[in-house]
C-alpha cells in the first residue's frame, strides 16, 4: 500500500498508465539503501572521506581524522538541526523584511492587517507602542526582529520571552542558550566543521541551542504572518484532489511563505475576469504543503494535497499552474509536468529549478509578479482546450484555522473572565486525558497517512486532544478529522463532551473537531503558546504538563528540528521514522533517555501505530500522576 488516500491511489494509476515516475517510483530504485547513511555512520565533512564506521564492531572504527560514531551521528544529527532552523528563520526573516518594507515606506504591498497582533507582539517583545502610530510600531518590531538574526545579547529573546521560567532556568543550566538566530546556525556549521567539536554531548547541547533558535525562528514567522495577513479563525473549506475544478484556472500555491501566497489570493480576486476571458468559470486556487495551511487558514482556500503526494494533480490534466516559493517542493514536478500543459512557476531567486518557468517576486514587485504568474496560469489553461482531463471527485470538509486567540475565543465562550479554566478543568477532571501535537510531514518510507491516522484514532478514543499542524493536519483534513462529524465518530465519550459543549457554547451546531488545525510547521510555535500558558496558569513547568508531540511520518530537517525543541521544551516526542542516530548507543540513549533527566523531555521512537499510541498515551499518564491527577490503564 502506498497511500491510505484514494485520491491518491486513483492518481497514482493514472500516473501508471501515463508512463509517468513518482515518488514511489524513485523510492524503489533507491533500495536497497545504505546502511552507514540509515545509522549515521557515513562523515562527507572534508574530502580525506568519505569516511565510514563499522556498526558491528569490526574495523574501521573511526574516520580518517579520528572522529568516532559518536561524533559522527552527533556531527550529522546537529547539522540537520541547523539546516532547519534556516529553513524556518528564513521564512520569518522574509516576513521581517516584507513588514520592514511597509513601515518605511519601501512598499505598499505588505500593509498591516492586524493591528491588535501587533501591539500583542509589540507588548511580548517588550515595546509599549504608547502613542505610537501602526506604522511606526510595525517599524520597531521589524527592526527588533530584524536584530534577532545576528550576535545580541544571549538569551535570544523571541525564544526565551515566550518560555516559562523553569524552562528558561532549565536551558541556561545545560547552557542551551542561542544568542542570535543565524548566529547560531553559523557556530553548528563551525562546530560540525572537520577538526572543531568531537564531544558528542557538547555537540547536542550546541544542536538543542539551535533547536531554541529555530523556535524563535518559527514564533517570529506565525506572529508576522499573523500582524501582516490576519490572525487565522474558524474557517470552513474542503480538502483532496477533488477540489480541482476542469472549467477554471485551476492555480496550486506550493511551499510555506505567505509573502507569496497571501498576495496571489488577492491578486487572483483581481483577475477574475481576465480568466473570464480566456474562456474560463473562474480562477481557483488550492494549496499544497504548508503554504496551503497557511491560505486554508486565513483565506479558507482548499488544500489540494500535501508532502509526498504533491506530483499527482499535475497527472489529472487539469492543472495549469503549480506556483512554488520554498522548501518541501519536489524538483520532481518538472519532469512530472513535462507531458503535460501544467506550468511549473519558481519565485524565488534562491530557489530554482531547471526547467521551470522562473517569475522572480520581491516585496516591491509583488504585484504585478502575481499578475504576471496569474497570467501564465491563465495561458497554460487557453492551451488546455480541448485535452482530457480526469478529476477524482473526492475531497473532505475541513474546518480549520485554529489559532491560539481562535481557540481562547471558543473558550471564552464557556468562561469569559478565565477562558483557560474549563480547558484546565477537564484535563484535571480526566475528560481531557492530555493534548497531543501531531505534526510533520508524510515521508515515502510509510504507507502515507497510515501513523497519522491509526495515531489519532487510538488517543481520540482514549479522550486525548489531537492538535495537528503541517502536513500531519493536511492528513487529517483529507481524511475528514477536521469535521464535527469526526468527534460523534472517534472521539471517546469524556472528550465528545468537551467538544460539544464548546461547540454549543459557540452557536456551531455541532461539536468542535477532534483534531484541530493550528496551523503551518512555523505554527507549532502556536502550540508551544497553550501549553505555557497553561504551565504558567498551574503554577508549574511545561515538563509536568500531559502534554506531548509526535511527528509520525517525519521527513525534513525542519522537523527533526521542531522534534528537538519540543524535547528541549520537557515534552515527550514520538517519532515514527527512525532518524539516522542508531549508529551510537552515546547519541541515541541521550535523546530516548538521558536527556530526560535533564530537560524532561525525550525521543520515543516507534514506528508502529498502534504502539506509538500506547507508548505515548503511557506518557501523559506518567505526567497526570506527577500532577496528582487520576490516571488510566492503556
Ligand atoms: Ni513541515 Fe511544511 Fe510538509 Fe514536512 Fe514540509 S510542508 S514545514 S516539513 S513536508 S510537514
Ligand atoms: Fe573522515 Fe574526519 Fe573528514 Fe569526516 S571529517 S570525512 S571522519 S576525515
Amino acid at each position: 500500500m502506498k497511500s491510505h488516500d484514494t485520491a491518491v491511489r486513483v492518481m497514482l494509476d493514472a500516473a501508471r498508465d501515463q508512463g509517468a515516475e513518482t515518488v514511489w517510483d524513485r523510492h524503489a530504485k533507491q533500495d536497497p539503501r545504505c546502511g552507514f547513511g540509515e545509522t549515521g555512520l557515513c562523515c562527507r565533512h572534508c574530502s580525506q572521506g568519505p569516511c565510514r564506521i563499522n556498526p558491528f564492531g569490526e574495523d574501521p572504527q573511526k574516520g580518517v581524522c579520528g572522529a568516532d560514531a559518536d561524533t559522527m551521528v552527533a556531527r550529522g544529527l546537529v547539522r540537520a538541526i541547523a539546516a532547519g532552523c534556516a529553513s524556518h528563520s528564513g521564512h520569518a526573516k522574509h516576513l521581517a523584511h516584507a513588514l520592514h518594507k511597509w513601515a518605511k515606506g519601501h512598499s505598499d504591498h505588505y500593509p498591516v492587517k492586524d493591528e491588535a497582533k501587533l501591539k500583542a507582539v509589540a507588548g511580548r517583545m517588550g515595546i509599549s507602542g504608547e502613542g505610537m502610530e501602526t506604522r511606526q510600531l510595525a517599524g520597531q518590531l521589524a527592526d527588533l526582529a530584524l536584530k534577532q538574526f545576528a550576535e545580541g545579547e544571549a538569551p535570544l529573546a523571541w525564544a526565551f520571552n515566550h518560555l516559562t521560567a523553569g524552562r528558561r532556568e532549565a536551558l541556561e543550566r545545560l547552557g542551551a542558550v542561542p544568542t542570535g538566530i543565524e548566529n547560531t546556525i553559523a557556530e553548528m556549521l563551525h562546530r560540525t566543521h572537520m577538526g572543531v567539536d568531537a564531544d558528542p554531548v557538547n555537540l547536542l547541547i550546541g544542536g538543542i541551542a539551535c533547536a531554541v533558535a529555530d523556535y524563535a525562528g518559527s514564533h517570529m514567522a506565525t506572529d508576522l504572518s499573523d500582524i501582516l495577513f490576519g490572525t487565522p479563525q474558524p474557517v470552513a473549506s474542503r480538502a483532496n484532489l477533488g477540489v480541482m475544478d476542469a472549467g477554471k484556472v485551476n492555480i496550486a500555491l506550493h511551499g510555506h511563505n505567505p509573502v507569496l501566497s497571501d498576495l496571489l489570493v488577492r491578486a487572483a480576486l483581481e483577475m477574475e475576469g481576465e480568466a473570464g476571458e480566456a474562456g474560463a468559470a473562474g480562477i481557483n486556487l488550492m494549496g499544497v504543503c504548508c503554504t496551503g495551511n497557511e491560505i486554508l487558514m486565513r483565506h479558507g482556500v482548499p488544500s489540494l494535497t500535501h508532502s509526498i503526494s504533491q506530483e499527482l494533480p499535475i497527472f489529472t490534466g487539469a492543472l495549469d499552474a503549480m506556483v512554488v516559493d520554498y522548501q518541501c517542493v519536489y524538483p520532481s514536478l518538472v519532469a512530472a509536468a513535462s507531458c503535460a500543459h501544467t506550468r511549473v512557476i519558481t519565485t524565488m531567486g534562491m530557489a530554482k529549478i531547471s526547467g521551470a518557468v522562473h517569475i522572480e517576486f520581491t516585496e516591491e514587485n509583488a504585484r504585478e509578479s502575481a499578475q504576471k504568474i496569474i497570467r501564465e496560469a491563465i495561458g497554460a489553461f487557453k492551451s488546455r482546450k480541448g485535452r482530457a482531463v480526469s478529476i477524482p471527485e473526492i475531497s473532505s470538509e475541513v474546518t480549520a484555522g485554529f489559532s491560539v486567540e481562535a481557540i481562547v475565543g471558543a473558550l471564552s465562550k464557556l468562561d469569559p473572565a478565565d477562558p483557560l479554566k474549563p480547558l484546565i478543568d477537564n484535563i484535571v477532571g480526566g475528560n481531557i486525558q492530555g493534548v497531543v501535537l501531531v505534526a510533520g510531514c508524510n515521508n515515502v518510507k510509510v504507507p502515507q497517512d497510515e501513523n497519522f491516522l491509526g495515531l489519532a484514532k487510538e488517543l481520540l478514543a482514549r479522550d486525548v486532544l489531537v492538535l495537528a499542524t503541517g502536513c500531519g493536519a493536511g492528513a487529517y483534513a483529507r481524511h475528514g478529522f477536521l469535521t464535527p462529524g469526526a468527534a460523534e465518530k472517534y472521539a471517546g465519550p469524556g472528550l465528545k463532551a468537551v467538544l460539544s459543549a464548546v461547540g454549543e457554547a459557540n452557536g456551531l451546531g455541532g461539536p468542535l473537531p477532534p483534531v484541530l488545525h493550528i496551523g503551518s510547521c512555523v505554527d507549532n510555535s502556536r502550540a508551544v503558546d497553550i501549553a505555557v500558558a497553561v504551565a504558567n496558569r498551574l503554577g508549574v513547568d511545561t515538563d509536568k504538563l500531559p502534554v506531548a508531540a509526535s511527528a509520525p511520518e517525519y521527513k525534513t530537517e525542519k522537523a527533526v528540528s521542531i522534534g528537538t525543541y519540543a524535547v528541549a521544551f520537557g515534552l515527550p516526542v514520538h517519532l515514527g521514522v527512525v532518524p539516522p542516530v542508531l549508529g551510537s548507543q552515546t547519541v541515541a540513549g541521550l535523546l530516548t533517555a538521558g536527556v530526560k533527566e535533564l530537560l524532561g523531555g525525550w525521543f520515543i521512537v516507534e514506528p508502529d501505530p498502534l504502539k506509538a499510541a500506547e507508548a505515548i498515551f503511557g506518557a501523559l499518564q506518567e505526567r497526570r500522576r506527577g500532577l496528582g491527577l487520576a490516571s488510566r490503564p492503556w
